[in-house]
C-alpha cells in the first residue's frame, strides 16, 4: 500500500497543481471581462445621463434633478446616479446613495481641472460598488459640474465563487477517476498476478499438484513466473528421487543421521514433517556485554533430543520466540532457517505476550503440571487464569501450525505436558494430519493425576493423537490407567491402546537418548580446553565429580551437596582430593519454589566450601550459568566421574551424554533409580538420593571400584546408548506411526 501510494501520489499533485493553475488564469480572465462590461455600460448609461444633466445644471433645477436621478436609478438598474455642481458638490443624489455625500472623493478635483472621465472599485457601506464619473460641459466647453452612475459588483464576485467551486468539483471528479485508474492498472498489472504466482506456490507448498495450472502471463512478468516454474519443478523431481533412493538404502545397521534421514524419507516420503514445542532449539539473545545479538541452544532436553532429528531430515519446528533478539532474526511469516549458518530445516517462532508466558508457562505447565507429574513433594498450583492462558496459547500454536499444514497427510510431533489441548485441536480441523505427542516427563498415578481440575480436558486434548510416547512402560501403564478411570473410553490392553469416540489412540514406551554413534574422542580443541580447564581450577591429581544441569528442585543438587558434605565428613582421607564441579544453569527463575531453591543451593555450596576449604582447594566449584554443547562436552572427559541424583526425572540426558563423552578418563556412573535412564543405564552405580548415607556410601564405592571394571561398566553402557541413540528413537516413532496409521 505504502508502495503503491508513493507511486500515485505524485501524480495526484502534479494533476492538482497543474489543474488550480489554469483555475487562477481562468479566473482572472473572467473577472478582467466582467470589469469590462461593467465599465462599458457604466460610460454608456453615464452619457445619457450627461445629456439631461446639462440643463439641468445650466438652469439649476433641483427639482428635476432630483427626478432625473431617482427615474435614471430604476430604469438603468443601477445602484444609484448623482450630479455634482461645478464645485464638486453633490447636487442631487440617489436617495439610496445619501451617505455617498460624506465620502471622501479626492479625485473629483482631477477630473473637474482635466476634464476626463474616471471610473473604479469603491467601498462603500457594506459594498463594493464601481463608480463611473464623466464631467459635464457647456457648448464653449466650460464645466457645468459632474454625473455619476454606481454599479453594484457583488455579482462579479458571485460569479467568480460559482467558478471556483465548479473547477475544485471538477478538480476532485478528475483525481478520483485518475486514482482508480491507477488502482485498475496497478491490480491488473501487477497485484493479479502476483497473487496468482503466490497461490500458484502455496499449493506446491502444500502438493495440491492437480492444482498446478500453467500461467498464460505475457511479457517480462510472464518470463518471470515460467523461470520459478521451472525451479519448482525442478525441486519436486528432486523431492522424488531423494524418497525413491531412500527406500532403496535403509539397512538394519547402527543407527545414524543418514539412516534416519533414509527412513523419513521412505516412510513420510513427501509429506511434510512437523515439530512444536514450547522451547525454541535456537534462540537469539543480545550479548551482555557487546550487545550484538547471538544465537544459542537452550538448556532443554527436548531440545537436546529433537535438533539432531531435524537436522537429519528437515521440516518445520513450532516453538515460542523467547530470546530478546528472536524478532530481528524472522522473515515476515516469522520464519528463519536453522542452524544460523547451515539451514538444514526452518523454526517458525511464535510471540507470546508477557500475560501468556506467566500463566501458561510459568503458571500452569511449571506451577502445575510439572510438579504434579513429578513426584518431589512440591505442591502443584492450579489458577484458574493460568488454565485460560493455557488454552489460549494452545489455540495459537494450533491457529499457527494449521496455517503452515500441506493439503494431505501431514506428520505432527508435539512435545511434551505444554500442549496436552493441541493434539484435539489440530485433529478437529484436520482429521487426515498424523499426530504424536512425546511426554518427556513422568506420567503419574490416575490418583496424582486427578488431582488436576482440568484432567477432564486435558485427557481429552491429549487423545486426539494417533500415538502418545513416554520414556518407560511404568508411565505408560499410568496413563493407561489414568485413562481408564478418569474419562469415558475403552482400554485395550492388547493393543495398549485408548479408543474414544471411534478415534484410537495407542500408547507406546519410547526411550528417549541422545545424538551418536561414538566420536573416536575428543578433537585437539577439547583437549586444549580440558587442559585449560585442568589448569584454572588446578585439578591435577584430584578426583573429578562433575554434575551439569537445570537448577530444578527435580534434579537432586541439595542431596548431591549433603551428600558430598556426609562424604568428606566420614572419609576425611578425601579432603584435599575430590573436586566437584557443578555446571547449573539458572530456569523458570520467575518461579517462586526456583528462586528459592537458587539461594538454597548458594547457601549450601558456601556452608560446605568454608566447613572444607584448605589453601587453595574447596571441594565444590559452582558454576552458575548457561553453557554451549561444546562447552559442557570437556566437563564430561574431565569427570572421573559423574553423578545424575534427580528426585525424579522422565529420562535424564546427562547421564547418557556423560556415558558417550567419557570416552579417555575412563570414568563412572553414580545414577538416581528415579530416572528413566536407570533402567537401561544399569552399569551405572543406582542410588536413592533421598538416603544421604547410601549416596555418600555409593560415592566412596564409586571411586574405589577398581580401574578394570570401571572401564568395563562404561563400555556397556556406551553400547546401549550407542544401540539406541536418538536417530532409532526418533526412527521408532515414526515406523510406529506409519504402520499404525496403515493398520
Ligand atoms: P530436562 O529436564 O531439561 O528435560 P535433561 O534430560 O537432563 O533434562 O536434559 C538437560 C539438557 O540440558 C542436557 O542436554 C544438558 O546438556 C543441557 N544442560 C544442562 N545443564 C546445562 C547448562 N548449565 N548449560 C547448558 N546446557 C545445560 C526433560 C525431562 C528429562 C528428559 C528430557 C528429554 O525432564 O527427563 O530426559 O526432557 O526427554
Amino acid at each position: 500500500m505504502k508502495r503503491l501510494l508513493l507511486f500515485i501520489l505524485p501524480i495526484l499533485i502534479i494533476v492538482a497543481v497543474v489543474f488550480t493553475v489554469s483555475g487562477i488564469m481562468q479566473a482572472r480572465f473572467t473577472e478582467d471581462k466582467l470589469m469590462d462590461d461593467l465599465q462599458r455600460k457604466a460610460k454608456a448609461v453615464n452619457e445619457s445621463l450627461e445629456v439631461s444633466a446639462r440643463y439641468i445644471l445650466i438652469n439649476n433645477d433641483l427639482r428635476s434633478a432630483k427626478r432625473l436621478v431617482e427615474g435614471f436609478q430604476r430604469r438603468e438598474r443601477l445602484q444609484g446616479c448623482a450630479i455634482y455642481d461645478k464645485e464638486g458638490n453633490i447636487f442631487a443624489i440617489t436617495q439610496k446613495f445619501a451617505g455617498w455625500k460624506d465620502k471622501d472623493k479626492p479625485y473629483l478635483k482631477d477630473i473637474l481641472a482635466k476634464r476626463v472621465p474616471r471610473g473604479g472599485l469603491e467601498n462603500f457601506q457594506e459594498y463594493s460598488v464601481y463608480s463611473y464619473i464623466i464631467p459635464v460641459t457647456d457648448d464653449e466647453n466650460n464645466v457645468l459640474g459632474m454625473v455619476e452612475v454606481i454599479y453594484d459588483t457583488s455579482y462579479v464576485f458571485t460569479t467568480l465563487a460559482a467558478l471556483w467551486k465548479k473547477l475544485s468539483v471538477s478538480l476532485i471528479i478528475l483525481l478520483i477517476l485518475i486514482l482508480l485508474t491507477m488502482l485498475l492498472i496497478q491490480r491488473q498489472i501487477f497485484t493479479l498476478p502476483v497473487r496468482r504466482l503466490t497461490q500458484w506456490f502455496t499449493h506446491f507448498q502444500k502438493g495440491e499438484t492437480e492444482k498446478l495450472k500453467p500461467f498464460e502471463e505475457k511479457g517480462e512478468f510472464g518470463k518471470l513466473i515460467s523461470e520459478v516454474e521451472q525451479v519448482a519443478l525442478g525441486l519436486r523431481v528432486a523431492r522424488k528421487a531423494v524418497t525413491e533412493e531412500a527406500h532403496v538404502r535403509i539397512k538394519e545397521e547402527l543407527w545414524t543421521e543418514d539412516k534416519l534421514r533414509d527412513l523419513i524419507h521412505a516412510k513420510l516420503g513427501e509429506n511434510a514433517f512437523f515439530v512444536v514445542s514450547n522451547r525454541e532449539p535456537y534462540m537469539h539473545v543480545m550479548g551482555d556485554i557487546t550487545g550484538t545479538p547471538k544465537c544459542i541452544r537452550p538448556a532443554s532436553g527436548v531440545v537436546t533430543a529433537i535438533d539432531p532429528i531435524l537436522r537429519a531430515c528437515g521440516g518445520t519446528w513450532v516453538g515460542h520466540g523467547s530470546g530478546n533478539a528472536d524478532r530481528k532474526f524472522v522473515n515476515s511469516k516469522n520464519k528463519l532457517g536453522v542452524p544460523p549458518g547451515d539451514n538444514r530445516y526452518i523454526l517458525k517462532r511464535v510471540w507470546l505476550t508477557k500475560e501468556e508466558e506467566d500463566g501458561y508457562y510459568y503458571g500452569f505447565a511449571n506451577e502445575g503440571l510439572w510438579p504434579l507429574c513429578h513426584m518431589t513433594h512440591t505442591r502443584p498450583i492450579f489458577r484458574g487464569s493460568d488454565w485460560q492462558m493455557y488454552k489460549k496459547v494452545n489455540q495459537k500454536f494450533a491457529d499457527s501450525i494449521l496455517e503452515e499444514l500441506p493439503a494431505k497427510n501431514p506428520f505432527i510431533f508435539i512435545q511434551d505436558y505444554h500442549f496436552t489441548l493441541l493434539p484435539n485441536m489440530i485433529k478437529e480441523k484436520r482429521p487426515d494430519a498424523t499426530i504424536a505427542l512425546f511426554w518427556h516427563i513422568p506420567w503419574p498415578n490416575p490418583e496424582v493425576f486427578a488431582i488436576c481440575p482440568y484432567y477432564h480436558e486435558i485427557l481429552d486434548g491429549m487423545l486426539g493423537c494417533d500415538l502418545i510416547g513416554f520414556h518407560v512402560q511404568f508411565n505408560c501403564n499410568n496413563f493407561l490407567d489414568t485413562a481408564n478411570r478418569l474419562t469415558e473410553c475403552r482400554v485395550d490392553t492388547e493393543k495398549f491402546s485408548v479408543v474414544k469416540q471411534d478415534r484410537e489412540t495407542f500408547i507406546r514406551a519410547f526411550p528417549i537418548s541422545v545424538g551418536g554413534p561414538l566420536s573416536a574422542g575428543p578433537t585437539s580443541l577439547e583437549i586444549s580446553e580440558i587442559a585449560k580447564i585442568k589448569e584454572e581450577f588446578k585439578l591435577k591429581d584430584k578426583i573429578v565429580c562433575v554434575s551439569v544441569e537445570r537448577i530444578d528442585y527435580t534434579k537432586g543438587i541439595v542431596e548431591r551437596i549433603m551428600a558430598i558434605d556426609r562424604f568428606l565428613e566420614k572419609y576425611p582421607q578425601y579432603q584435599g582430593k575430590l573436586v566437584f564441579i557443578q555446571l547449573a544453569a539458572p530456569s523458570r527463575t520467575h518461579i517462586k519454589r526456583y528462586h528459592e531453591l537458587i539461594s538454597e543451593i548458594d547457601e549450601l555450596v558456601e556452608k560446605t566450601n568454608w566447613k572444607y576449604s584448605d589453601g587453595d582447594w574447596k571441594p565444590i566449584i559452582y558454576l552458575k550459568r548457561y553453557f554451549s554443547p561444546e562447552e559442557i562436552k570437556p566437563y564430561y572427559s574431565i569427570g572421573d566421574l559423574c553423578i545424575v541424583s534427580s528426585l525424579h526425572d522422565g529420562m535424564n540426558l546427562v547421564a547418557k551424554e556423560y556415558v558417550v563423552s567419557n570416552t579417555v578418563s575412563g570414568g563412572a556412573l553414580i545414577l538416581s533409580k528415579f530416572t528413566g535412564a536407570a533402567r537401561e543405564l544399569t552399569d551405572a552405580v543406582l542410588i536413592n538420593p533421598y538416603s544421604i548415607e547410601e549416596f555418600a556410601e555409593a560415592i566412596k564405592f564409586t571411586i574405589e571400584m577398581p580401574k578394570a571394571e570401571k572401564i568395563k561398566r562404561m563400555e556397556n553402557m556406551r553400547r546401549v546408548v550407542s544401540e539406541n541413540n536418538i536417530y532409532k528413537w526418533a526412527g521408532n516413532i515414526i515406523t510406529e506411526l506409519v504402520a499404525l496409521k496403515k493398520s
